[in-house]
């Protein structure tokens, strides 16, 4: 069974993040996404708000899991037996990042691959960081993310 991990912050979750969660879990036979628990990231949302929305984001998506875990991926992976790491692709700014990321995960382990992802051009420019600053000025951001995420950015932002 090929297994697949999308790993990130999902503070919060996207429909950036969605598209490429379901184009992963039409590839691979289950796709877990992995909230990481200790980022550096000044996060809004907690690690436990964060896999709630996502779960409830993916709730259709019958091959898709939400987790959290903290440390190495390379470890949380081989714990779950997967292979793959899913990672996507916004602009030529992302690569260079990414490929060192991917490099230094396979020196690791080299049985892990790493597949890349290209956005859905419509998503391009969308990152939770943008919906954040959107929602903090309280325009809309129906188009950017589920209305489960546009709902609690309400609530956290009215706090
Ligand atoms: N279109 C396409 N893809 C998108 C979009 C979009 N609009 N928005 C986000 N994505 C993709 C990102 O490219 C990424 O692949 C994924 O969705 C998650 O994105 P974010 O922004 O929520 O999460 P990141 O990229 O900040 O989080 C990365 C981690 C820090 C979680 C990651 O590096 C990791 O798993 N680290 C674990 C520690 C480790 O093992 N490090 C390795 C050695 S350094």
């Amino acid at each position: 069974m090929a297994i697949a991990v999308c790993s990130g912050s999902f503070d919060p979750v996207t429909y950036g993040h969605l598209d490429i969660i379901s184009r992963g879990a039409n590839v691979f036979d289950k796709v877990i996404v992995a909230v990481l628990i200790n980022s550096k990231k000044n996060s809004l949302f907690s690690v436990e708000e964060r896999v709630e929305l996502l779960r409830q984001a993916t709730a259709d998506m019958k091959n898709v899991e939400v987790d959290s875990f903290d440390g190495l991926l390379i470890d949380y992976m081989n714990k779950k037996g997967a292979q793959v790491i899913i990672r996507g692709l916004r602009a030529v700014s992302d690569f260079e990042y990414e490929m060192q990321v991917a490099s230094i995960n396979k020196k690791l382990d080299e049985n892990i691959e790493t597949f890349f992802m290209m956005t859905n051009n419509q998503y391009s420019y969308l990152s939770s960081s943008i919906v954040k600053e959107v929602a903090k000025y309280k325009a809309s951001v129906a188009d950017l993310v589920p209305p489960v995420v546009e709902e609690a950015l309400k609530r956290k932002m009215a706090e």
